[in-house]
């Protein structure tokens, strides 16, 4: 509290933060015309701005913060790794005991051929890594010729230089001439935005097939893996029709390549289960994790290694690969309470049994909205389209992302953040979130699609 009493007013905050801060995914002009939000302090799923509003975060920070704001054990658990070793690194045959307590961990959570892990700092760290290992695990196996990676239109993988590339964020793109030669890109299974009228089954076996035609297009021998999202989140919360991934896993069964679940956003509780691998049924053999695993408290992230690749990559030598901040002891110490609270609260098996299915009717309810074409969730994350015409799941003439902006913002006035991917609303809660916060997000995001069915209406962008 003595911190907050003695914070500088709003303004300058604001000032500061424009003349020496460049933000992330931000246009810098724009947003130092206005002022940035300045958020100060969390409990629970609630935010406090430098104002003294306060927010219900539909977003659980970006996607990150699965046990919510305030919780005291990590913060401990990490002061006493500060105090008794704040820094060692995990290079040179050296080891230290939070990263070994956190890799016994992880991987009795992680389906059962997976026994191994590699730490990074970040999820776009973890999927360069990725990105090198499977090659390096394709040579070891005396397949050099395996470098292809297969990623997806519209998938997030992070923004360095390997992950902005196996994403397929063609904006990302744009910037800076990615993606890097030996990456190609399939359609990703959105049925609502272009499934036109088939069947969602059918949309989704005939887009996973679009792996196998890539593969035959490039040449088996020469592709090393798939990476996709088992729920693309920066896409727009793309849930994959039932039939997308027993499909992928077939076609990845019976042809040579490694299969990539990048389960940064889907791990540790989000869709109901620990691994977003385990509600699809999917076997990968490599899986990303960042976000959930320290539920943001600080940054870590790695890749769980199936036995099949670290078999392989034990006959390797060397792996010239690792981080300044591998397994740094405070972040597994936080990532290993993190975990124990989510194990010894029973919460993920809470999205499953309780909040999963108490927000899944609430939100579908919101369905009936007529600026809502389709109201879809998964677990704890969900998705709201919007549109002119609910019949037709028809685009709005106006540029993409304008009537999306304008919902964002009645949904930050009226103290929820709910954020917006082109014209489609989407949420993440923090997995703690009770039944009546539920109701209070679903009552907050109805009337902020009144305010803005309204105000599409009078600026005549309703069509
Ligand atoms: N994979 C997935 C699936 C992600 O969602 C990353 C990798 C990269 O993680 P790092 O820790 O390097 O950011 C992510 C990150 C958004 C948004 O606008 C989403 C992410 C990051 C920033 C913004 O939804 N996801």
């Amino acid at each position: 509290m003595t911190f907050m009493a003695n914070l500088p007013p709003t303004a300058e905050l604001q000032q500061k933060d424009a003349a020496h801060h460049l933000h992330p995914f931000t246009d810098t002009a724009e947003l130092n015309a206005k002022g940035a939000r300045v958020i100060t302090r969390a409990d629970g799923v609630y935010l406090h701005d430098s104002d003294g509003k306060k927010y219900l975060d539909g977003m659980a920070g970006l996607w990150c913060v699965n046990v919510g704001y305030g919780r005291n054990e990590i913060m401990e658990a990490a002061m006493r790794q500060m105090q008794q070793l704040p820094y060692y690194n995990t290079f040179f045959q050296t080891t230290h005991p939070p990263v070994i307590a956190l890799s016994e961990k992880l991987t009795s959570l992680a389906p059962p051929h997976i026994n191994h892990v590699f730490f990074a700092g970040s999820g776009s760290e973890a999927n360069d890594t990725v990105f090198r290992m499977v090659r390096h695990y394709w040579a070891t196996l005396g397949k050099p010729e395996k470098q292809v990676i297969i990623g997806r239109k519209n998938g997030y993988h992070g923004s360095t230089v390997a992950a902005t590339s196996l994403g397929g964020m063609t904006a990302m793109h744009k910037q800076g001439g990615l993606p890097i030669p030996g990456v190609t890109h399939i359609d990703q299974p959105y049925w609502y935005g272009e499934g036109g009228d088939m069947d969602p089954d059918e949309f989704g076996l005939m887009r996973a097939r679009q792996l196998e035609a890539e593969i035959d297009r490039i040449g088996e021998d020469k592709v090393a893996a798939f990476i996709a999202e088992p729920i693309q989140g920066a896409g727009g919360v793309v849930i994959p029709p039932e039939s997308y991934w027993p499909e992928i896993q077939r076609i990845c069964d019976e042809r040579d390549i490694l299969l990539v679940a990048d389960e940064v956003i889907c791990g540790f509780g989000r869709t109901g289960k620990w691994f977003g691998s385990d509600t699809y049924g999917i076997k990968p053999d490599l899986m990303t994790i960042a976000k959930g695993l320290s539920s943001g408290y600080l940054p870590i992230a790695g890749v769980l290694v199936s036995d099949r690749v670290a078999e392989g990559l034990a006959e390797g030598g060397e792996f010239y690969h690792g981080y300044t901040y591998s397994g740094h002891p405070v972040a597994c110490a936080a990532a290993l309470t993190n975990l124990e609270i989510l194990e010894g609260e029973g919460i993920v098996e809470g999205v499953h049994d309780r909040a999963a299915p108490y927000l899944a009717e609430k939100w579908s309810q919101l369905g009936d909205h007529p600026l809502i074409g389709e109201a879809r969730s998964k677990g704890l994350v969900a998705a709201l389209e919007l549109t002119p015409d609910k019949a037709a799941r028809a685009p709005f003439a106006a540029a993409k992302g304008t009537a999306g902006l304008i919902c964002r913002e009645h949904c930050f006035n009226s103290g929820l953040v709910m954020r917006h991917v082109g014209d489609t609303m989407i949420i993440s809660p923090p997995l703690v979130i009770s039944n009546s916060e539920i109701d209070e997000l679903v009552t907050k995001a109805e009337q902020a699609l009144d305010l803005a069915l309204a105000e599409l209406k009078a600026r005549d962008l309703l069509k």
